[in-house]
């Protein structure tokens, strides 16, 4: 059965002969999305005991206000008022609902039973819709009302990237998708656009995730206390975000009541985040000190209100719409008071008491009244434009130090904000920016860590050219001869283009490309001829030992030379293809974000550039595989020729040394390379290090034994000459007999050497391990 409360006879005694005129209301006074019913329910009840004890309003006629509970869930507002409708007495108007969805699911059907309805809170843009809801009238203005004094406030502030979320309700999305289309035309950015329906939590995450940092949120309030819970937790507070929030919250809507189960924040964490917090709403009280039609002025309707309601809770949380319901009370009695007037002066014969569902006219008298009457309230002017919205001022409020105060409104004909009491407060008095300040930098090698490198990158070369200088100028020396001098030549130049690499580092953004490829080359090709020359050498090495049981091997330093080639020729190939195909181009790496050492709403953005190409990792594999295979072989060479001892091939065991500490080095390198990813000055310093010790280390493991050798061969030559002088008998070095007594083995190949032009290399061998 219908619960319905026939709920206040006004009056005491009244007159016997008093008309009723009967009005259905509609309240929230349970559930959890807007439950301001009871709040709004006493400011009604005090307008009509007002209205009652007046002798100049409604004389003669009594109200009895019929009220049921919506429950702010559509479906419940239009089965009740189904219910009232279809029970006597006839109603002659209808107050409510509150909830835009239940005055919305009320006002598209009620006009068919010829009543206005007006509602005291809904503010959903929707219910501007005449066509839908012809005798619907409201004393909250849209929220798309606010629309303008947003953009004012951003315009102000410059801020020009803003994020909005809001619940999942229509009054709330329509409202935003106007204010997206506003924000879209004064070029302001909207980096996200969040909804949230229970739990705001990922859409709180979302808006930090896009430094969000001016954020407009459209909310009931107690999902208003949830989302700031949610944003304290996630750190998205004052003072460097500024909350923008809908006005029509009660004063203290954010201190906790028994209403904010499911909110796991306490009342200091709370306190904390609404900190700063700007609300943009309509003014609930008139700010002028002046009586309105009842007489009384807001502060004296306070003072009768609070008394009334005796409910602490309840004006914490819904007390601002005592106000507009005591006014909306007021607009009906008005309206009512002149539509009798009118009936009298028209001539009607029936009273307005005796209204029924089919009196379109009388129902389009009252309606004519709502458009016509003008008079102050408790919220200040009341009015209703053509589509039944209050014509209202826009105030905005801030909660600054645990209290909220109104600190400017929104000038309708200026556009612009005016501000009072201070305008709007901010830490420190610096305003919040709307992003953090991104500040992005190119970072190069330190000039240091270059200038190191390559001056022992110097050494090395200048260690290069002296022992090339050597190889020319003891290239008929016995010991020199006998190492493959062209071989060894094309070792060091190789050893040169290699150290070269170090030296190939950019220090501008326009050369990079430039650098790289230079460096790519210079070290492909120094490699294969450097590591080409000691592989070619092992190599044959392993030819000869391998052809043990064969005679007549020859293997001529041409060949060798061809290897060699061979390699280089290679890795051209590769680098060529490369570049035709799949040229190389620059690419930002992005380094860890650090921030500003003063200003922590700066943030660095350091990147270093790299070369790169689509298949560049193909090309670069390819290099690596056929760099790695020679290694290992290598390896493997100079590891089964490791016990070969050939005067005639005198450096086949330092030349083994080097190969192994290639290797070693190369695969250090290489995986090095991989770990410290992105880590520009250490792999520059690492790479740069192997290089130029794994090429130093060759160069003096190759040279050196000769280098001494040669010494010590010219000191005995000097001091054999000397005593043949003083003998008077002299011995030329190409009829000296071999000084290694161990290698008697070779020694029939080395006097063949050192009869021939190419040492060895023309020569059958036999060697015996
Ligand atoms: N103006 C607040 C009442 C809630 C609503 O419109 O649904």
């Amino acid at each position: 059965m219908v619960n319905v409360v026939v709920a206040v006879l006004f009056v005491s005694g009244l007159a016997e002969s008093a008309k009723i005129l009967n009005i259905a209301g509609f309240l929230p006074m349970s559930g959890t999305t807007w439950n301001g019913g009871k709040a709004c329910l006493t400011g009604i009840e005090m307008a009509f005991e007002h209205i009652h004890a007046r002798q100049d309003i409604l004389v003669g006629y009594e109200i009895n206000f019929m009220w049921d509970d919506t429950k702010c869930e559509p479906g419940i507002a239009a089965y009740k008022m189904f219910q009232l409708l279809n029970q006597l007495p006839v109603k002659c108007l209808i107050i409510g609902a509150g909830c835009s969805t239940s005055s919305a699911a009320t006002a598209q059907s009620s006009h068919l039973w010829n009543l206005t309805q007006i509602s005291y809170g809904s503010s959903s843009p929707l219910l501007s819709d005449r066509k839908k809801y012809p005798k619907f009238f409201r004393l909250a203005p849209p929220d798309t009302a606010l629309i303008p004094a947003r953009i004012a406030i951003l315009k102000q502030y410059n801020w020009q990237r803003i994020a909005t979320i809001h619940e999942s309700f229509e009054i709330f999305s329509a409202v935003t998708e106007e204010f997206l289309r506003a924000l879209k035309l004064s070029n302001i950015t909207v980096i996200t656009a969040e909804i949230f329906k229970e739990n705001p939590a990922i859409q709180v995450e979302n808006l930090k995730r896009h430094d969000a940092r001016i954020i407009i949120a459209s909310s009931y309030q107690l999902s208003a206390v949830k989302l700031l819970c949610e944003a304290y937790r996630a750190g998205l507070y004052w003072p460097k975000i500024v909350w923008i929030l809908l006005g029509w919250y009660g004063e203290n809507w954010w201190k906790k009541t028994n209403n904010f189960a499911g909110i796991n924040c306490t009342q200091d964490q709370l306190n904390a985040v609404v900190e700063g917090v700007i609300q943009m709403g309509y003014f609930f009280r008139n700010p002028k000190t002046e009586k309105g039609l009842a007489g009384i002025t807001a502060t004296e309707f306070d003072n009768l209100y609070v008394e009334k309601l005796n409910d602490t809770d309840t004006w914490n949380s819904y007390g601002f719409v005592g106000g507009p319901c005591y006014d909306t009370a007021w607009a009906v009695a008005l309206a009512l008071n002149t539509t009798i007037q009118n009936m009298t002066d028209a001539g009607y014969k029936k009273t307005l008491d005796q209204f029924t569902y089919e009196d379109a006219d009388i129902n389009d008298l009252i309606t004519n009244a709502f458009f016509s009457m003008s008079f102050i309230g408790v919220r200040g002017r009341i009015m209703f434009g053509a589509n039944g919205d209050p014509i209202v001022a826009i105030k905005l409020d801030q909660i600054w130090r645990g209290d909220m105060a109104t600190i400017g409104l929104y000038n309708w004909t200026a556009d612009k904000l005016e501000w009072s009491n201070g305008g709007l407060q901010w830490e420190g008095g610096i305003v919040p920016k709307d992003s953090t300040l991104v500040i992005r930098k190119i970072r190069f090698l330190s000039s240091r860590t270059y200038i190191m490198m390559c001056s022992f990158a110097a050494t090395g070369i200048l260690l290069g050219i002296c022992l090339l200088l050597f190889n020319i100028v003891y290239r008929n020396s016995k010991n020199v001869k006998m190492s493959s001098p062209n071989i060894n030549n094309l070792l060091l130049i190789g050893c040169m283009l290699t150290y070269c690499t170090v030296f190939l580092q950019s220090f501008d953004k326009k050369t990079v490309i430039a650098f790289c490829k230079a460096r790519t080359y210079c070290f492909c090709l120094g490699f294969a001829m450097s590591f080409g020359s000691l592989f070619s050498k092992t190599w044959r090495v392993y030819r000869i030992f391998a052809n043990k049981t064969q005679q007549g091997m020859k293997i001529k330093d041409t060949q060798l030379l061809g290897l060699v080639l061979g390699m280089l020729l290679v890795d051209t190939i590769i680098l060529v293809l490369q570049e035709l195909i799949d040229p190389m181009s620059i690419r930002e790496h992005q380094l860890p974000t650090e921030l500003h050492a003063e200003d922590n709403d700066v943030e660095i953005h350091p990147y270093f550039l790299e070369c790169t190409s689509r298949n560049g990792f193909y090309f670069e594999s390819t290099l690596y595989i056929i760099q790695g295979v020679l290694l290992a072989f290598g390896s493997f060479l100079a590891w089964e020729t490791r016990k070969v001892h050939i005067d005639a091939l005198n450096d086949s065991y330092q030349i083994g040394v080097c190969i192994y500490n290639v290797v070693v080095l190369s695969a250090l390198g290489v995986a090095l390379s991989f770990a410290l990813d992105a880590q520009v000055e250490l792999i520059y310093g690492f790479i740069s290090g192997f290089i130029i010790l794994g090429t130093t280390l060759t160069q003096l493991i190759v040279f050196v034994p000769k280098v001494l050798k040669t010494r010590k061969d010219r000191r005995v030559v000097g001091a054999q000459q000397m005593s043949s002088e003083k003998s008077g008998y002299s011995m030329s070095s190409s009829t000296r007999k071999p000084t290694n007594n161990s290698t008697t083995r070779t020694t029939l190949t080395e006097q063949a050497r050192e009869s021939s032009p190419l040492p060895l290399l023309e020569h059958p061998q036999t060697v015996q391990a």
